[in-house]
């Protein structure tokens, strides 16, 4: 195990990393800017340097400063936690240029993961059934116009060097088309420096599943199940449960099963996820791999019992994977909320300010993951997670009043403050997100946002349910352009 690990974030998951570290015997340091020099984790680490001002560019996205800091207190690793440099191949590649090891792939499966048209290709090739779509750069107005005929509208025009839902466009008619293709590609160009696009059949009423895997530098790997994170507002999560609810068992073993061999195949090694959406007929369609431990890791570790950012350093350290596939048994339900310090009622915009009370939540299956305590002052600089609450209980009934129960607990105030816990109460209460039977619609619907769909139930009955398969492994050499043909 390593020696000294320098954390490379900030806020709750500095925190997480810096007591997963602890618990190994590892010592901690920690990069800090001006904004956060009070922070929990600066003074709980073992070392603290700080690498500069407030502003996120010239500091924790300052590779240099980064590296430098590394290279004063002895550290053999970097851990990026989640955002900032976190997916950032360029980043992995100068940290093993200077003799560290950062805590994620090798940088050149980074950088063909982070490409989400590669990513497509190379998943596609490993047999993973893909959302319908190009697989290769669209380089034209026209050949958008003749994938979408292919397809059927509605598509989704998205960057290659996007992800998380940054750099998309829903496209309803083929009017639309020819300017939100050009649109989408200056956007992608001004945003990641990269105008290539892809285009999707836009999938509507389906459910965002994820699976979360574990795979070690030796072609070891297991997959710790699934989680549903349908519940998005601008592709910000706001909920987010283990397992993903009211799908078959036998469903959710395929799409997980699917998911690793296509990680393993691709010569994934970390902590990863894959994203999946899940149509009405329960079919499942590949999206993008994401390569950083994810703020909504805790459900996974509440069903496994498995501390996931022990296992990646354990996995950076090069040590074997310590789980076999039938080590890991899934139990009870994890749900978790995210508390952001936003006001829903104004469009979700931030709400900086001091925090005069700060008393969270306590009680059995409760665990709150914050830096926050009383006096903490948010800032307007960073995104805007203040804490997550994350229950676990035996089922799901149980699960989502314990989550209630947790936040009616949780008392924040400040002048000015307002955080998203009033909407996911509304969230919580909703008939079909109570049964489990929710999509990437819900949010819209919630705030009635025109066009929204109504509330349904997305799953087929079971008559009509298809039986699981897993997915086919087309030969690299039949492999078509666009992955499905319009089928109404
Ligand atoms: C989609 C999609 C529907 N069809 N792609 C959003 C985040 C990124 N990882 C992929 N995302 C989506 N891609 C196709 N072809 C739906 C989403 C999506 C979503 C869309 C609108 C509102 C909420 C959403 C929640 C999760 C995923």
């Amino acid at each position: 195990m390593f020696e000294t690990v320098l954390i490379a974030n900030r806020g709750e998951i500095a925190l997480r990393v810096l007591r997963a570290c602890k618990e190994l015997g590892v010592r901690t340091a920690v990069v800090y800017s001006a904004a956060d020099a009070d922070s929990a984790a600066v003074r709980l680490a073992d070392q603290a340097i700080r690498i500069g001002p407030a502003s996120s560019r010239r500091s924790y996205l300052n590779a240099a400063a980064i590296v430098e800091a590394a290279r004063q207190v002895g550290a053999q690793a970097v851990h990026p936690g989640y955002g900032f440099l976190s997916e950032d191949a360029d980043f992995a590649e100068i940290c093993a240029d200077n003799g560290l090891i950062f805590i994620g792939p090798p940088p050149a499966v980074m950088a063909a993961l982070a490409d989400k048209s590669s990513a497509r290709a190379l998943m596609s090739r490993a047999g993973l059934p893909l959302s319908p779509g190009s697989i290769a750069p669209v380089p034209t107005a026209a050949a958008a116009a003749e994938v979408a005929e292919t397809v059927g509208y509605p598509v989704i025009v998205k960057a290659a060097a996007g992800g998380g839902g940054r750099g998309m466009t829903v496209v309803h008619t083929p009017g639309e088309l020819r300017r939100a293709y050009a649109r989408t590609r200056a956007a992608a160009q001004s945003a990641f420096g990269d105008d290539r696009v892809y285009v999707e059949r836009y999938l509507t009423e389906a459910r965002h599943v994820e699976v979360q895997v574990l795979c070690d530098s030796h072609g070891n790997g297991v997959h710790l199940g699934t989680r549903d994170c349908s519940v998005q507002r601008r592709h910000q999560k706001l909920v987010e449960e283990a397992p993903a609810p009211a799908l078959p068992a036998a469903v959710l073993d395929t799409i997980a099963e699917t998911a690793l061999r296509g990680a393993l195949e691709v010569g994934f090694v970390g902590a990863g996820t894959l994203e999946f959406l899940v149509d009405a007929e329960e079919r499942f369609h590949f999206l993008e791999i994401n390569c950083r431990i994810q703020v909504e890791h805790p459900v996974t570790e509440m069903v496994t019992g498995i501390d996931l950012v022990h296992e990646q350093l354990h996995i950076a350290a090069g040590v074997p994977l310590r789980w076999r596939q039938e080590e890991i048994r899934l139990h009870g339900v994890a749900v978790e909320c995210r508390v952001n310090t936003e006001d829903p009622e104004r469009g979700f915009a931030p709400t900086p300010g001091r925090l005069e009370r700060f008393t969270p939540p306590g009680g059995p299956f409760t665990r709150v993951d914050t830096h926050a305590s009383a006096g903490y002052l948010v800032g307007p600089w960073y995104d805007s997670l203040l804490a997550k609450v994350i229950v676990w209980a035996p089922d799901r009934e149980l699960a989502l009043n314990r989550l209630e129960r947790a936040l009616d607990e949780f008392d924040i105030a400040g002048p000015g403050v307002h955080t998203t816990i009033p909407f996911v109460r509304r969230v919580l209460d909703d008939a079909a997100f109570r049964k489990g039977r929710y999509t990437t619609g819900l949010v819209d619907r919630l705030l009635g946002v025109p066009g929204a769909a109504p509330a349904q139930r997305p799953t087929a009955t079971p008559a009509q349910r298809p039986t699981a398969s897993p997915a086919p492994r087309p030969s690299p050499a039949a492999q078509p352009d666009v992955t499905h043909r319009r089928t109404r």
